[in-house]
């Protein structure tokens, strides 16, 4: 058996312990805030529904010991912790006694907890990691990482919660989309997915709730005016056309083709076959001129929403996990669980939530630019900390972070950090590398966890290319100290390498 079949193994063993559960009980459902988490509770409650098990959800930003301590306070029995929950587990196993908590993520496992790292010692033994998801008293933990799968690429908070839904009842094979939505959501999607994804994809695909074609990589084909998409276009990027309304205009009458449909902007989704011949040609060859590295490399997978209709936001599962995540972000996240439910009211709503989120995102950009020169911003020697206080809000910090990142403002390789206070007196950061390349030798999960060794209360997360803190409101002065004296000393080293490597 290869690891995979381990893992699904484990879900059964958990889908087992699931079927021992007093019918009769109500069961508490937690979640992640973001597109991956919404994901992964529509799927359960579709699954609960199903099993004509009553439940009541909620989506939280994290889960710290004051949550937990207040959920395990509320009158329930059984818990689902999904997208979160195995970086604590040993404060789960400690804190809710005489209660059961299923908990599926694919999260980092916790350094303080017995059992997960004695599979990780044990080298990720397939017969340890089966023993140690039933291993705890409270607890019932399955993460795909015990197993040695790739839980950052492999397969996400929903992708488990939906093996496990399949292994429940077969008839969970229609919720195959709403995992593919979480995946996507999750970047985990790079000109297809891997293994355990890929899997998921072919049971959407098998119940036809989803198509796939070859397509250009643009974000909003379906919603947004051609002209509008190509000015937007970072990833591809198109040199002389990106950036600039005017030019794109300008440049799809050089090409032939009209931006307009009569009186109305053309959409991409609009576009004859042949008219998208010209335009693919006319991408490919205006990168070559530009000397672009990969000048083709403009075309991916697109993956249609079956019952949506043509032009609708939830009709490109990119666009749909782009207004989960809004929906999250503006504290709204029923209307994406609704949405995901085929709820008609709430697909409505989370459309205007849209827009509210992007009223959010132009204030906090506008902020920025109006902070130029103030004290909330500390520039140094190849980075700049935004600290934008009650400013904007601090669910948008990542992307005012990653749109600063994308825009040519800073020299690339410069690194970002974005600091904005929450309403709970914590601040919640951000951090990101300027520029449109994927792999600069800067390990910011390395940075962000040195400056925040010495300051109390504090817990970070995240990737190489992309992580974030949380710390309490009163460490903010000592934070951007700390965060000065960490990018002063360990930027040059890491930065040297990077010269060493381009020439
Ligand atoms: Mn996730």
């Amino acid at each position: 058996m290869d690891s995979y079949t381990y893992f699904k193994e484990g879900l059964k063993r958990a889908v087992d312990e699931f079927r021992k559960l007093d019918k009769k009980e109500t069961i508490r459902i937690v979640s992640h805030l973001d597109c991956d988490g919404i994901s992964s509770s529509a799927i359960l409650i579709r699954a609960l529904q199903h099993e004509h098990r009553n439940y009541t959800v909620s989506i939280v930003q994290q889960l710290n010991e004051k949550a937990m301590r207040e959920l395990n306070a509320e009158n329930f029995k059984y818990f689902f912790f999904t997208d979160l929950g195995s970086s604590q587990v040993s404060l789960v196993e400690s804190i809710f006694k005489g209660k059961k908590v299923f908990v599926l993520d694919h999260h980092e496992l916790d350094p303080k907890d017995k059992i997960s790292q004695r599979v990780i010692s044990a080298k990720h033994d397939a017969e340890q990691a089966l023993k140690a998801i039933t291993a705890y008293e409270h607890v019932v933990h399955v993460n795909p990482v015990l197993f040695g799968v790739d839980g950052g690429r492999e397969i996400c908070g929903a992708g488990i919660t939906y093996l496990f839904a399949r292994i429940l009842n077969p008839v969970n094979k229609a919720s195959a989309h709403i995992a593919v939505i979480g995946a996507i959501g999750e970047v985990q999607e790079h000109n297809g997915f891997l293994s355990l994804n890929n899997e998921i994809l072919q049971d959407a695909l098998a119940t036809g709730t989803i198509t796939v074609k070859r397509g250009l990589r643009f974000f909003g084909m379906q919603t947004r005016p051609l002209h509008k998409v190509l000015e937007y276009s970072n990833d591809p990027y198109i040199p002389g056309v990106t950036g600039s309304e005017s030019s794109a205009i300008q440049w799809l009458h050089h090409i032939g083709i009209d931006p307009k449909n009569g009186k109305d902007w053309k959409r991409g989704m609009h576009l004859s076959e042949e008219d998208m011949a010209k335009l693919s040609s006319a991408i490919i060859l205006q990168r070559m001129q530009d000397n672009h590295e990969n000048p083709e490399d403009i075309f991916g997978n697109v993956y249609l929403l079956a019952h949506e209709k043509e032009g609708s936001p939830f009709k490109d599962a990119k666009e749909f996990a782009t207004l989960l995540n809004s929906c999250g972000r503006m504290q709204k996240a029923s209307l994406g669980i609704g949405a995901l439910l085929g709820e008609q009211k709430a697909k409505k709503a989370a459309l205007d939530n849209l827009a509210a989120y992007r009223k959010e995102l132009l204030k906090a950009l506008n902020w920025y630019k109006e902070a130029q020169g103030s004290r909330n911003l500390v520039k140094g020697n190849g980075y700049i900390i935004i600290n934008a206080q009650d400013n904007i809000l601090s669910t948008v910090t990542g992307t005012l972070a990653s749109i600063i990142a994308k825009s040519n403002e800073l020299r690339e390789g410069t690194v970002i950090v974005s600091m904005a206070r929450t309403q709970e007196q914590t601040i919640k950061i951000s951090t990101r590398i300027a520029g449109n390349k994927r792999d600069y030798p800067i390990d910011l999960s390395a940075i962000i966890s040195a400056i925040i060794a010495k300051i109390e209360g504090a817990s970070s997360g995240g990737h190489y290319q992309a992580a974030g803190a949380v710390i309490p409101c009163a460490q903010e002065t000592l934070f951007i100290a700390q965060a000065q004296d960490v990018l002063d000393t360990m930027l040059p080293a890491m930065v040297q390498k990077l010269s060493v490597r381009t020439t």
